[in-house]
């Protein structure tokens, strides 16, 4: 098989960092771009040398050989580029959030797996160095069987200027970054049965929620919390950084802020700096998330040569998605919520 070509839709904010790691992938390289707005196109077109453009993701796909589309637009336009990349028997990569309702979602994954083409959503926070870390100590047994955990996200880091579109949805944190705290927590933990969730707005200037607190009862018996806040101020700001506590039956693991792993079991304490590596195009803070986006293209791009089905397939996704429909749920209704009845 030869170099695969895969083309970008949607050349926004974040799009950017996907081209970046593009040129880091083994396998792969993007040889077409579409976006609707010509400033777009020019802005990611010129600097990355790509000189297939188009306004319309239909022409694209009915004109340039492609093994896969990279989705890269806001979660409203999913569902039509996805079904067109399916018609057009193109596997897909999409940007989450994969949805805003579970019936879109479940609609995507019918269109590829009907048409026979690989899809899978670009959930990256699992795929970050010091989360890979994490999940290699708790898979390894280091710390026996895990019982409890907590995985956290609190900042006060204003989103709002890179991404004006978090502040004026009905839904913010769960649907926008919780999505990703949820992944870590089933990444960690298994799938879960039943949460129950409370959200907060404290910000005054945006629309949604920007405070969110989650239990999650996990399939295997663990107990988990999600919590998430972009109102909190800290003396050292952490965004990006998830935080994460796990307590098992032969030891525990923190890893807390400034990517510092602590595993403490019955062969005593280890401590391990698990920073991230700083990729020549990256820039921090923003270079964890970087780093796991070309992490997870790179994972794409091994899967479909291996004909694998990536670890946050469509398929998969569904599952964190639930957790998402879930969580605003319970937070309306102040109740439990069976995560099956999604
Ligand atoms: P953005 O608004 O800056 O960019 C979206 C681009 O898509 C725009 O240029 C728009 O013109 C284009 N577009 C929209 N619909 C289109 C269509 N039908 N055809 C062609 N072009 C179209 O948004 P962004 O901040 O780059 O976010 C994009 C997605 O990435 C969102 O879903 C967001 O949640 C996600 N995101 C993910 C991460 C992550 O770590 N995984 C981080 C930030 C943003
Ligand atoms: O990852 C994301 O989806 C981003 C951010 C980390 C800023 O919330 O929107």
């Amino acid at each position: 098989m030869g170099e695969l070509r895969g083309g970008l839709i949607g050349c926004g904010f974040f799009a950017i960092n996907h081209l970046h790691a593009w040129r880091g992938v083994e396998g792969a390289s993007i040889v077409a771009l579409c976006d609707r707005d010509p400033n777009r196109l020019a802005i990611a077109g010129d600097p990355f040398e790509i000189v297939s453009r188009y306004s319309d993701a239909e022409a694209m796909l009915g004109r340039e050989k492609l093994d896969f589309v990279d989705i890269a637009t806001t979660v409203s336009s999913h569902r039509p580029l996805v079904e067109m990349a399916a018609r057009h028997g193109v596997a897909v990569i999409c940007q989450k959030p994969f949805a805003s309702s579970m019936a879109d979602a479940n609609a995507m994954v019918a269109a590829c797996r009907d048409a026979d083409v690989p899809l899978m959503v670009h959930e990256n926070f699992r795929w970050q160095s010091a989360i890979q870390a994490v999940g290699g100590i708790v898979g390894r047994g280091e710390i026996g069987a895990p019982f409890w955990g907590r995985v956290s996200f609190r900042s006060a880091y204003d989103v709002f200027s890179g991404q004006p579109y978090l502040a004026t949805g009905e839904r913010f944190i769960i649907e926008d970054l919780g999505i990703h705290i949820l992944d870590i927590a089933r990444f960690l933990f298994g799938d879960v049965v039943a949460l129950t969730a409370r959200t907060r707005r404290v910000n005054p200037a945006i629309r949604g929620e920007d405070v969110a607190t989650i239990l999650l009862d996990h399939e295997n018996a663990i107990a988990s919390i999600v919590d998430c806040s972009y109102a909190t101020r800290l003396a050292v700001e952490p965004f990006p950084e998830t935080l994460i506590e796990i307590d098992g039956s032969e030891g525990s693991l923190r890893l807390s802020q400034g990517y510092q792993l602590v595993v403490t079991n019955g062969r005593g304490v280890h401590r391990r700096d698990v920073s991230p590596p700083l990729l020549p195009w990256a820039s921090r803070p923003w270079h964890n998330i970087q780093e796991s986006v070309q992490a997870i293209q790179q994972h794409w791009v091994d899967c479909l040569r291996e004909r694998r089905e990536p670890a946050t397939s469509g398929r998969d996704n569904l599952k964190t998605l639930a957790l998402v429909e879930a969580a605003y749920q319970s937070a309306a209704t102040l109740r439990k919520v069976d995560v099956g009845s999604m």
